[in-house]
């Protein structure tokens, strides 16, 4: 069991996240990235750019972190006992790339309302500060803040989205072993740096666990259930892989990553690369 202590739910209401949390082993970490380079290997363009996303959909190894009664005990303690899992993301970077993310909150263009949700960063290779780890902006998650669009080159995000003037001597970097993983705040204002390291750095996003009283506003998108009942039905259910790059399960990803880019671009006239 891994259900947050008082402090720990007290650090994350206080601060807008929590880390470290111990979940997988670093064999089955390590195995995980096997199980993703395999993909790589087999299916070269499948899930990079916009088709990083929802990977859990095709990847038996994935989708058991997704459904990890460790992680699912840990977002109970913030969301409650009824939790759907709503899309996931693949933050790779690789080594002598220009990738970072920008300062953002997810609140602002996920439109997931209202903010009963938490999104889990999962370390499946260390991540420290060298290879580009997440950095946090504590106690930024009170209150929405502007952010310009800024679709500039090597930003991991759709839109580059960027927080301005994040006051960079009260960021906290998150290093995180491979197998450990944070908790964000749907307001959390966060970001990383480029991986100046000679090896890969790989986040696994769970972004994000929904209570079942969540709308997507912006659009529509399908959800698994990973604990309780859905007494709301606002989402469309979809199941879990068959097995490892299933044909039937890769359309299905294909569907749900095209409903995310509407989601993603809604009422925007220029597209990223994500
Ligand atoms: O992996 C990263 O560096 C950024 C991830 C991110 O922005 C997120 O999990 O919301």
């Amino acid at each position: 069991m891994a259900y947050l202590n008082s402090n720990q739910l007290k650090q994350y209401n206080d601060l807008g996240y929590i880390a470290p949390i111990d979940i997988l082993t670093k064999s089955e970490a390590l195995e995980t990235r096997i199980e993703i380079e395999l993909i790589e290997n087999k299916l070269p363009n499948e899930i990079d750019k916009s088709g990083r996303y929802n990977v859990h959909l095709i990847s038996p190894k994935l989708d058991s972190i997704v459904h990890d009664s460790k992680i699912l005990d840990a977002v109970e303690s913030i969301i409650g006992k009824n939790i759907l899992v709503c899309s996931t993301t693949l933050f790779i970077k690789n080594p002598k790339e220009k990738g970072f993310v920008s300062y953002h909150q997810d609140a602002k263009y996920i439109g997931l309302e209202p903010h009963n949700w938490v999104t889990a960063w999962v370390a499946l290779t260390d991540s420290y500060e060298k290879n580009g780890c997440m950095k946090m902006w504590p106690k930024s998650h009170l209150e929405i803040k502007d952010h310009n669009e800024k679709f500039n080159e090597g930003n991991l995000l759709t839109r580059g989205q960027t927080v301005e003037n994040v006051p960079e001597n009260e960021v906290r970097s998150i290093e995180l072993k491979a197998g450990q993983m944070s908790l964000h705040h749907p307001r959390i204002v966060h970001g990383s740096g480029i991986n100046k390291s000679n090896d890969r750095r790989i986040g696994f996003v769970i972004q994000s666990y929904i209570g079942t009283n969540v709308r997507q506003i912006l659009g529509k998108n399908g959800v698994q259930i990973a604990r309780g009942v859905d007494n709301y039905n606002f989402h469309q259910k979809i199941g879990r892989p068959n097995s490892l790059m299933n044909k039937n399960d890769l359309k299905i990803k294909k569907q749900e990553n095209d409903k995310l880019q509407e989601i993603f671009y809604k009422d925007s006239n220029k597209k990223g690369f994500y």
